[in-house]
């Protein structure tokens, strides 16, 4: 019977994801991915990063960069990851990461790399530092995903093409040497995907948006909740109904339907004759039932650093002994003299 549990437990389909430590997290983070990655934490074996190397891509204070990466660490075990269940650690901790980028930096073409929506944004963003890590960034997201043979990546609609650019440099390698790696499928929700900018409606929302008002953060309060989505910019429509042509409404919409359950319909039929006034009420009643416990759950994980610490170091181990394993079959094929 142990033995039967044993293999059993071998045979579960593996899951990776990660998220930048470049500021606190966000609503869309929660609803694109994180919400997911607890869903499937019990049918899966696990492995939920930090990606620290890749926020280097953009310059970043150093203080503020560690004290960031175990503020996500500690909001992925607020929104649900349970450490026992999933491998939490910080990308840097396992250095298989950077290796095997650098094996796959020789399987991925410029053309290739130069067509990715996310580095044509960032390199104009930050036009005084387009540097080659910005370049390379999927490369190194490839990395995270292939040393873990992981067969599902739970992520928001902005990663599809990063993960189009993951198979496709996997399937090559594969061709050219022999199966190697497993190739990886997106796993985006049908619903929340791509949560909008409170304030831009036809921009996703993101955690470095240096408009204060376009993002709720998961560590916000309840009044700075309340008050952003009361100056969330919509239309000059007055009804509350679902449309691709009035984003503002159709954003806060969805993110009422994913905080409550209801559907869209059901919300299209409770506020029929009423206003936006009342609606962003209603939105934001929800939202902040939704983020409060995640919130104060991640005040006092935050709390205790060495437990944090501890739960890192564990996941780092548990992820460096599957890495290490993937790392040495890759450094093989390619024809690199072994270590001993
Ligand atoms: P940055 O603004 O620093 O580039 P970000 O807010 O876009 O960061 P990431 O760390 O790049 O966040 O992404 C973490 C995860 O959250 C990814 O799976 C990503 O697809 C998802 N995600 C990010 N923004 C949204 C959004 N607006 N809606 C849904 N999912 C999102
Ligand atoms: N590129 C992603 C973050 C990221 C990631 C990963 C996501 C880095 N490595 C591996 C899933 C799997 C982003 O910008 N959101």
């Amino acid at each position: 019977m142990a033995m039967e549990n044993q293999a059993n437990e071998q045979k579960k389909p593996v899951i990776l994801s990660g998220m930048q430590p470049t500021n606190d997290l966000m609503l869309g983070n929660m609803i694109g991915a994180l919400r997911n990655w607890v869903v499937f934490q019990q049918q899966y074996e696990c492995y939920f990063c930090v990606v620290d190397l890749h926020a280097l891509t953009v310059r970043q204070v150093p203080a503020e960069l560690r004290r960031r990466s175990l503020d996500v660490a500690a909001t992925y075990i607020a929104g649900g990851v349970d450490p026992k269940q999933a491998a939490i650690f910080i990308q840097s901790h396992v250095s298989e990461h950077a290796e095997l980028t650098w094996v796959l930096n020789t399987f991925a073409g410029m053309g290739e790399c130069s067509r990715m929506t996310q580095f044509k944004d960032k390199s104009s963003q930050h036009s005084d530092n387009v540097n080659v890590g910005l370049f390379t960034y999927p490369i190194l997201m490839a990395a995270d995903i292939l040393l873990y043979q992981a067969n599902l990546v739970p992520v928001g609609e902005d990663q599809k093409q990063h993960l189009e650019l993951t198979r496709n440099v996997a399937e090559r390698f594969n061709f050219h040497y022999s199966p190697t790696f497993t190739i990886p499928e997106p796993f985006i929700p049908q619903s929340g995907g791509r949560i909008m900018s409170l304030q831009e409606p036809t921009k996703k929302m993101s955690k470095s948006d240096p408009n204060a008002g376009a993002t709720i953060f998961l560590i916000d309060s309840d009044d700075q909740i309340r008050n952003k989505i009361k100056r969330a910019v919509t239309d000059s429509g007055t009804t509350i109904q679902y449309d691709e042509a009035r984003p503002g409404v159709s954003n806060l919409m969805e993110i009422y339907s994913i905080t409550t359950g209801k559907t869209v319909a059901d919300i299209e039929r409770d506020f029929e004759g009423k206003g936006y006034a009342d609606f962003k009420i209603a939105v934001a009643d929800a939202v902040v039932e939704y983020v409060k416990p995640v919130r104060e759950r991640y005040n006092e994980i935050r709390s205790d650093v060495p437990e944090l610490t501890r739960i890192l170091q564990e996941g780092a181990e548990k992820a460096r002994s599957t890495a290490r394993k993937t790392l040495r079959k890759v450094y093989k094929k390619v024809g690199l003299v072994e270590r001993t």
